[in-house]
């Protein structure tokens, strides 16, 4: 059966006037060095990738080597179409700018180019995730302040999960759609149309080992998912932690669930342990294209406004009835 491309559809997209020639491009971009990471992540060993590169990121984090490869071969695959105004990445401080050589053009681009990097060298899926703003203004060499936009002005958001296959989930604002690898032919198959979470679920995904740390409503509510059928829920609930957002957030818009790092009493003064411009902002926008709801707790994450490029927020997002009734849970204090 000859499968639709990555390819196609976007052309289809652009016909339909979603998105026009530069998005495309930058889309179609992104997915060839998504390509590029896959054959370098699915190396590991055989290609000495494996451990740290002796270097740390902004975040203070050791970088992995394959944290330093991927982050080249996104900034490398972008600086040349045309297509835009300059990048973020988690793994550098500054704004990266496009070289003075190649045209620019209205589009950022932000990244986290290997997210759950701990995971490497256990063999445990890690992923991409990536975010497109629009660049405010007409500066060509655009400063921090022009990335400091809040989520819902994002144009695009999409991740590529590095599992026993590659995919790449994907939204342009026409609901969440997903394409497998095809190694042979060296395209994106388009496999998953119209991603939707179901409402209800029975799973949650958080890292228990800080419930001691959690804000009381968060207590209240992993509590009442504890005690299952005994308790006020009324039925046994079950838990998957895999610590690569990509792999947890993926299966959430496969089968259900909510995933939550929440603030807790650890990550209080970064505000949060997960990334916002990178992390939170392209997941919630995906979550809530496939009909799921994203909230900090107290907020849309889509809706906070963003003051430093690498800030922190907590992160509840999933089964929007699940992430309703914790976000209540946070206004009943
Ligand atoms: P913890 C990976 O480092 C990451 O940023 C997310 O992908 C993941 O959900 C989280 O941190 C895991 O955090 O505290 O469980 O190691």
């Amino acid at each position: 059966m000859r499968r639709v491309t990555l390819t196609q559809y976007l052309i289809e997209q652009q016909r339909a006037g979603r998105i026009n020639a530069d998005l495309r491009l930058l889309i179609e971009v992104v997915a060839r060095a998504v390509k590029a990471i896959s054959v370098n992540v699915s190396k590991g060993a055989l290609a000495d990738l494996l451990g740290e590169a002796g270097t740390d990121n902004i975040q203070g984090e050791a970088q992995k080597k394959l944290d330093v490869i991927a982050n080249e071969i996104l900034f490398q695959a972008n600086e040349w179409g045309g297509h835009l105004a300059a990048m973020a990445s988690e793994e550098v401080e500054e704004v990266h700018q496009i070289p003075f050589d190649y045209p620019r053009g209205g589009y950022l681009l932000l990244f986290d180019p290997l997210d759950g990097s701990s995971n490497i060298d256990v063999n445990i899926s890690v992923g991409t995730i990536f975010s497109v703003l629009r660049n405010p203004g007409k500066d060509t060499e655009p400063s921090e302040q022009s990335f400091l936009q809040p989520g819902r002005e994002q144009v695009a958001a999409g991740y590529a999960l590095y599992g026993p296959s590659t995919l790449l989930i994907l939204t342009v604002g026409n609901g969440v759609h997903g394409f497998t690898l095809d190694r042979e032919m060296g395209s994106f198959a388009y496999t998953h149309p119209f991603m939707t979470i179901p409402v209800e679920t029975h799973e949650y995904a958080i890292n228990a080992s800080n419930a001691r740390h959690w804000e009381p409503p968060v207590q209240r509510y992993v509590a009442e998912l504890q005690q299952g059928s005994t308790g006020p829920r009324g039925k046994d609930f079950n838990m998957r932690w895999v610590a690569s957002m990509v792999a947890d957030v993926h299966r959430i818009l496969t089968r259900g669930g909510i995933f939550m790092y929440p603030m807790d009493e650890k990550c209080r003064k970064q505000g949060g342990k997960l990334r916002l411009m990178y992390e939170a902002n392209p997941m919630a926008m995906l979550v809530e294209q496939a009909g799921g709801a994203a909230t900090t707790g107290r907020e849309r994450i889509l809706d906070v406004v963003p003051h430093k490029l690498h800030q922190r927020v907590p992160v509840i997002l999933g089964s929007a009835s699940e992430v309703e009734r914790v976000a209540a849970y946070h206004r009943e204090g």
